[in-house]
């Protein structure tokens, strides 16, 4: 069988249109049958001034400059297109410049499907079953080559072949509308879960406006408030705070008594001198009574004063006590503090064994009641230890946590409407297949994808896993590729191309990316993966996603899906 360049010319293929009949000449095709009408002239198609004789026609040689006096021969090759240029390039005497009018010989193919055969093939030895299955392309039988007629067994495979390639169509279109079907179902859910959402956002905005004034409203309110007591809620912690305020009081009173002790020891010490001196500078013989007396009493004095300080209230004993209390001396207040619960902070505590979500929504309700209790004076409103009122506190943690709350929500409500508005390619039908995925091996490494998610390399050594891009988008390609026997092949026409980016760095060069082409198929299939240059890979795969919707006989589309 025959290269098959000529292949191009199955375009031009007519069904069921008029057969060449008896009475014209060979190699006609259908659209051409009105030139050849007339059983005494002919007139060229392509240049219509000149006008032959009837049997100039497949002559043999070349009368009309557009080829069209010739259909049946080879005799006019040299304009055909898909033969050789005339004269060869580099000729002196130029080229022919000029358009054939035929497409090719027209072999009738009765029983399969009539074809046009360039007519370099016509009566060259050779039988193109491939485009002539009927053999009438050579019926000069040059070098006694004789084409039977094939076109029975050749029409038969055909349509045999024709047939498996239609009903898988049809499974795979039909795989595919389940696809689809999956995929709107999908979206669905998505919208109604973005619907609740945007209830819950509004919701939540409007508990978040609503705690924020009532927290600035406590906060006004409970202002310039002096916060006198210390300590927490309940009977032991109010004691407490009590007895730190008292111990504050006592210990800056002997702080300031310590001062004034000193201040006095000072001047003690200044009158001993000034009578020292006196004692030892008067005159005795100056008889002064009130001189003698002073210096007499002040001997008194002095003799009945201890010659070593008194030991019972050390300076160092009195600066321990000044200190501060804290956890290393003095009085731990805090353990007091916080040892007994109060009554609030017991219905808090049990919140700590719930799960974090139920937690959250408890903690929030609770800080609400709290408000509520305190506001009504159910719950005593006991400030602090920081000095801010539990009022404040309650409102201020409500307003927090219905503000972490809608945040969180307004999060989650985002993320839904990303995960609608990405494209998820033709009738969505993509949507369905996200996250799922398939592999295929090729040489050392087997390939993965996931859809809509990444490629990996993973090396059957055990060299471990390498990242070949993630999912950015969906683009489309004109592809040109020989059909394969197998199916298993992306044709020609446009094919969907999912473009997978920002893979693992390569070394000395750019980041690892995949260029995912789709053909159609039944299954999903990694059908080959080459790395088409350093770090850049491509990868063919079939998917029933990637095919075209063929309608089902008798089942309406619209109302199926
Ligand atoms: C690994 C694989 C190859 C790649 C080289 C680049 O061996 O990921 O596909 O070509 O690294 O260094």
């Amino acid at each position: 069988m025959r290269r098959t360049g000529a292949l191009a010319l199955l375009g031009a293929i007519a069904h069921g249109s008029l057969a060449a009949s008896e009475s014209l000449p060979r190699g006609v095709g259908p659209e051409f049958v009105k030139f050849f009408e007339s059983k005494t002239t002919f007139t060229c198609i392509g240049n219509p001034s000149i006008t032959l004789k009837a049997s100039q026609v497949n002559d043999n040689s070349c009368d009309c400059p557009d080829g069209s006096d010739e259909p049946g021969t080879a005799a006019c090759a040299n304009i055909d297109p898909l033969s050789p240029e005339q004269p060869l390039p580099g000729s002196v005497t130029g080229t022919t410049n000029t358009t054939a009018a035929l497409p090719g010989f027209w072999c009738v193919n009765a029983g399969h499907i009539g074809s046009y055969l360039p007519f370099m093939y016509v009566n060259d030895g050779v039988c193109d079953y491939e485009l002539c299955c009927d053999g009438s392309d050579e019926n000069t039988h040059a070098g006694g080559v004789q084409c039977e007629n094939r076109c029975d067994v050749i029409g038969k495979e055909y349509r045999r072949l024709e047939e498996q390639r239609r009903q898988n169509k049809e499974r795979s279109a039909k795989k595919r509308r389940t696809l689809v079907k999956e995929s709107r179902e999908l979206r669905r859910r998505v919208e109604v879960k973005i619907a609740n959402l945007k209830t819950e956002v509004r919701d939540l905005d409007a508990k978040k406006a609503e705690m924020q004034a009532k927290f600035d409203e406590v906060e006004r309110s409970e202002r310039g408030k002096v916060v006198k007591s210390e300590g927490q809620g309940g009977k032991l912690g109010v004691l407490v705070g009590l007895a730190k305020s008292r111990v504050n009081e006592l210990r800056n009173t002997l702080d300031k008594v310590m001062d004034q002790r000193d201040d006095l020891q000072d001047k003690v010490d200044q009158l001993e001198d000034i009578l020292t001196k006196l004692k030892e500078e008067y005159n005795p013989n100056f008889n002064d009574e009130g001189v003698k007396a002073a210096v007499k009493a002040w001997e008194d004095y002095a003799a009945g004063q201890p010659s070593e300080p008194r030991g019972d209230l050390a300076d160092s004993d009195i600066m321990e006590v000044l200190k501060e209390d804290s956890e290393t001396s003095g009085i731990n207040w805090a353990e007091f503090e916080t040892g007994e619960a109060s009554d609030v902070d017991v219905v808090y505590n049990w919140e700590a064994y719930l799960p974090v979500p139920v937690r959250d929504y408890v903690h929030q309700k609770l800080n609400l009641l709290r408000v509520w209790a305190i506001e009504n004076g159910i719950l005593a409103d006991n400030p602090t230890s920081g000095g801010e009122s539990r009022l404040v506190t309650a409102a201020r943690e409500a307003r927090d946590s219905a503000t972490n709350a809608h945040s969180v929500k307004l999060g989650q409500l985002e993320e839904e409407q990303r995960e609608l508005e990405k494209d998820y390619g033709p009738d969505d039908v993509f949507r369905a297949l996200k996250g799922k995925c398939i592999s295929g091996e090729a040489g050392e490494y087997d390939y993965e994808l996931c859809w809509f998610d990444k490629t990996t390399q993973k090396s059957k050594k055990g060299h471990g896993n390498t990242n070949m891009g993630s999912f950015v988008r969906i683009d489309k390609e004109f592809v040109d590729e020989e059909e394969r026997l197998d199916g298993k092949g992306l044709g020609k026409g446009q094919r969907l191309v999912l473009r997978y980016e920002n893979g693992q760095g390569c070394w000395n060069g750019p980041n690892r990316r995949t260029d995912v082409y789709l053909g159609c198929a039944e299954t999903d299939e990694v059908w080959r993966t080459v790395e088409a240059e350093k770090c850049v890979y491509r990868m063919e795969v079939g998917s029933p996603a990637a095919c075209e919707d063929v309608q089902e006989p008798g089942v309406p589309i619209k109302d199926e899906l």
